[in-house]
């Protein structure tokens, strides 16, 4: 199997997947099938076959399907309210975000695949702690994600010699939750995020675009009814409306995306997260009944549910290195988690972080600055 390998991402530079090998394109005696690239007849593969292969290579749910262009209104209606922050590449990779065939030429079907990382236990986070979402607890996903597709690649290249993929977990502009609806996964709900049954919206998720075809599953039904209990529960009311998410006001935008200065209406409604907000996703009756993911990649590092306060504080960049390096915190620098501390510690109200916010007063940082001069304010200088 050949993979494209494009330059643009999440970030606006590296790659629109990852390679999974690298033989050429191509193929021969490929019988009766859908016309592909150069006019070459490309033959079906086997559903049933790509989904046991999902399972061995460990993914909790797999679901195929056909690689037509996605309906284009739920992201025009986030764009249209700038909904996109300054993650300009949402708005610029419109055309390759709804139309699989421009990232894969010939491309035929997506096989969509998720995986489960929740470890079934919310320990309330003890006085003093800064929060961090449940999926950054464990292992990075985006490594766990790569190599289980490249293992889920390598079975479909030996069933269909020839075949093109292309395997995108979270940089390449494709809508992950919209393919794991459509290919019958879950379904988004009014949180934004894509719930499945089984394991809630605890899932990560990732795709395999493929240039053959493949029997679909049917898009999942919406369950989320007549509920609605994540849209008052954001804390900084970021989703205006069911299924919209304004990254402008979202927690996980401001805190793992953004560096620099955070707003002050904003900074003092993010309660004790320090890393991402999962506050949508615990109040979600599916969530309360999901069965926990059991698999020891992704179930939570001994010491990472929570990180305390005063121990960020003083985090050196070496020490933020030595112990995030490889985990799904590195997103965010050290001067974002530090900031992000900074702003937790001014929340508090505890004067027992005075000194510490005080020392980053000088910080060559300005998000850093800002954040320290906000809850030196809010602590007492
Ligand atoms: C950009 C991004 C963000 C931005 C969102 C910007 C925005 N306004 O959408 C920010 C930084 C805020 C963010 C936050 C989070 N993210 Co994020 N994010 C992404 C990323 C890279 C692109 C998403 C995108 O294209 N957004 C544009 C919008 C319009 O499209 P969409 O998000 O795909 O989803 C829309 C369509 O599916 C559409 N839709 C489809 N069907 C239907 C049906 C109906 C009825 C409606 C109304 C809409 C609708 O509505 C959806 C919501 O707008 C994806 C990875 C990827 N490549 O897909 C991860 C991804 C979506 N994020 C993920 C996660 C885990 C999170 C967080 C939970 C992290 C956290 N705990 O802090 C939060 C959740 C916030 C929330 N409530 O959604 C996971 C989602 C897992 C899941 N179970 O849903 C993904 C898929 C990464 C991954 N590979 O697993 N994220
Ligand atoms: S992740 Fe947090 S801030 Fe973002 S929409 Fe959900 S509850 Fe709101
Ligand atoms: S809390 Fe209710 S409305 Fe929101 S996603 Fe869950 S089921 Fe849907």
């Amino acid at each position: 199997m050949t993979t494209t390998s494009r330059s643009t991402s999440r970030s606006g530079s590296g790659s629109k997947g990852f390679p999974l090998s690298p033989r050429a394109a191509g193929g021969e005696g490929w019988g009766e099938g859908a016309i592909g690239l150069r006019g070459t007849r490309v033959p079906p593969l086997d559903a049933a076959l790509v989904k046991a292969a999902a399972r061995r290579a460990g993914f909790h749910h797999c679901g195929i399907a056909r690689a037509e262009p996605l309906d284009p209104a739920p992201l025009d209606r986030m764009l249209a309210i700038g909904g996109e922050a300054d993650m300009a590449w949402l708005r610029t990779q419109r055309a390759e975000r709804l139309d699989p065939d421009l990232l894969l030429p010939g491309a035929r079907s997506v096989v969509a695949v998720a995986l489960a990382y929740h470890s079934g236990e919310s320990p309330a986070a003890p006085d003093g702690a800064g929060e961090i979402a449940r999926y950054a607890r464990g292992r990075d996903y985006h490594a766990v994600m790569k190599r289980r597709l490249r293992a889920l690649a390598a079975e479909i290249e030996a069933a269909g010699p020839g075949a093109r993929a292309l395997a995108t977990c979270d940089v390449a502009p494709v809508m992950e939750k919209a393919w794991a609806e459509r290919a019958g996964i879950g379904w988004v709900g009014k949180n934004g995020c894509l719930i499945t049954v089984e394991h809630g919206s605890w899932v990560v998720l990732g795709t395999l675009l493929v240039d053959r075809d493949l029997e679909p599953d049917a898009p999942h039904p919406e369950r989320c009814g007549s509920c609605e209990a994540c849209l008052p529960a954001c804390p900084t009311r970021a989703i205006p409306a069911p299924g919209l998410v304004d990254a402008r006001r979202c927690i996980s935008f401001w805190t793992i995306e953004r560096r620099g200065e955070i707003p002050a209406e904003l900074a003092g409604r993010m309660g004790g997260w320090v890393f991402g907000c999962d506050d949508c996703q615990t109040v979600c009756p599916w969530n309360a009944a999901a069965r926990p993911g059991s698999d020891p990649e992704l179930l939570p590092r001994p010491g990472r549910e929570v990180l305390a306060i005063d121990d960020l504080l003083a985090l050196t960049e070496d020490d933020y290195r030595r112990r995030f390096w490889g985990t799904s915190l590195a997103r965010s620098r050290h001067d974002g988690l530090v900031r992000n501390a900074l702003l937790a510690a001014g929340r508090s109200g505890d004067a027992r972080y005075r000194d510490a916010v005080r020392a980053h007063l000088a910080s060559p940082f300005p998000g850093v600055r800002a954040a320290a001069e906000w809850a030196a304010a809010r602590l007492g200088r």
